[in-house]
């Protein structure tokens, strides 16, 4: 592993952490409305996954996203002014936690139903074929979106058009407060390709390096135009579902076990032992992403509101204001 990719992966995992929980001590201030969903102990696969991404690759995600949107590049103001609703977020403070979005970095949302993002991705996947473009699509699905109708009907049309999109699975064992035992017939989510003739892999997703390995053997063989494949990275949250959500759920035995697996503290000290960081270096990346989350909050606290609700609202003005527009 080069020093600098290292350096990268602790980077962007401390931030991760840093910024999620900054998010949930907004929250609980009322600075954030809505839905919360949160992101600690998932770290490695957003972070092992993007980065083995190019610049012109699309990403469509899920409402469990401000990492996502983070490690593709869109700065820590932008998503945390969007989770608190002001102009200043990348969706213009329309969207807020679940729906961020920004075109320039090709990161195409944030959606809150569950199955959303599979026809959205091959929609994109589609049009990429027919336009002859070498780029993939990665489409972030959680374990309980496998049971969407969407996610076969779009399993059957990318494995027919042979389309380019790396389906990957963010298995974190629950569905809310549902186990994946209980909700899934197959648990194995990488088999659920099989019929499709898709191939599908199994990763370890609390390793940020096993991650990054298996994403990049993937996205070559897609890239290659040998059609989707599905990567199933195996995870687990460490927060409840959403910030309504204590987890209780979940034995204390279970959670402390998986805590002893922690993405970024294993990471942390793996790259101390390979001499790739030292202390000191640590030090500077968790003061670096401690001050950019609090400028981000900062920023977010001090922007404005949108001030036009009927912005970017497509819909005939008779229904919506009488035909008195
Ligand atoms: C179509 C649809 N049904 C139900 C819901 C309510 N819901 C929100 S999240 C969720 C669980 C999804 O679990 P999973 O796909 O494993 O993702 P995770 O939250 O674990 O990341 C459900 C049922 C929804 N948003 N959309
Ligand atoms: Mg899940």
């Amino acid at each position: 592993m080069q020093r600098e990719l290292a350096r990268q992966f602790l980077h962007d995992m401390i931030l991760a952490r840093e910024f999620e929980q900054a998010a949930a001590d907004q929250y609980q201030a009322g600075n954030i409305a809505g839905f919360l969903h949160l992101y600690p102990g998932e770290e490695a696969v957003a972070v092992g996954s993007l980065r083995a991404a190019d610049a012109g690759d699309y990403v469509v995600s899920t409402y469990r996203e401000h990492v996502h949107a983070l490690v593709r590049g869109v700065p820590a103001r932008a998503v945390m002014a969007e989770l608190f609703g002001k102009a200043t977020g990348c969706s213009g403070g329309y969207g807020g936690s679940m729906h961020l979005f920004d075109r320039e970095r090709r990161f195409l949302g944030g959606y809150a139903i569950v199955g959303e993002t599979f026809p959205v991705a091959i929609g994109v996947a589609y049009w990429l074929r027919m336009n002859n473009r070498n780029d993939v699509v990665y489409c972030f699905f959680g374990d309980g979106a496998a049971n969407q109708g969407t996610f076969h009907e779009s399993l059957n049309m990318a494995a027919l058009w042979k389309l380019p999109v790396l389906f990957l699975c963010e298995n974190n064992h629950y569905q809310i407060g549902t186990e994946i035992h209980r909700h899934t017939a197959v648990p194995e989510i990488w088999r659920h390709t099989t019929p499709y003739g898709i191939p599908g892999k199994r990763v370890d997703g609390m390793d940020v390096e096993a991650v990054y390995a298996a994403t990049r053997e993937v996205l070559e063989f897609v890239r290659a135009g040998n059609g989707p494949m599905l990567l199933e990275c195996d995870t687990y949250r460490y927060r409840g579902h959403s910030m309504a959500d204590s987890g209780a759920y979940r034995s204390t035995l279970e959670v402390q076990e998986l805590m002893a697996r922690d993405p970024v503290k294993s990471f942390r000290q793996r790259a101390l032992e390979q001499g790739w960081v030292n202390e000191e270096d640590l030090t500077d990346i968790e003061n670096a992403a401690q001050r950019s989350v609090e400028d981000a909050v900062r920023f977010a606290a001090e922007s404005p509101e949108p001030d036009d609700v009927r912005k970017d609202v497509y819909a005939e003005p008779f229904h919506l204001y009488g035909g008195s527009r």
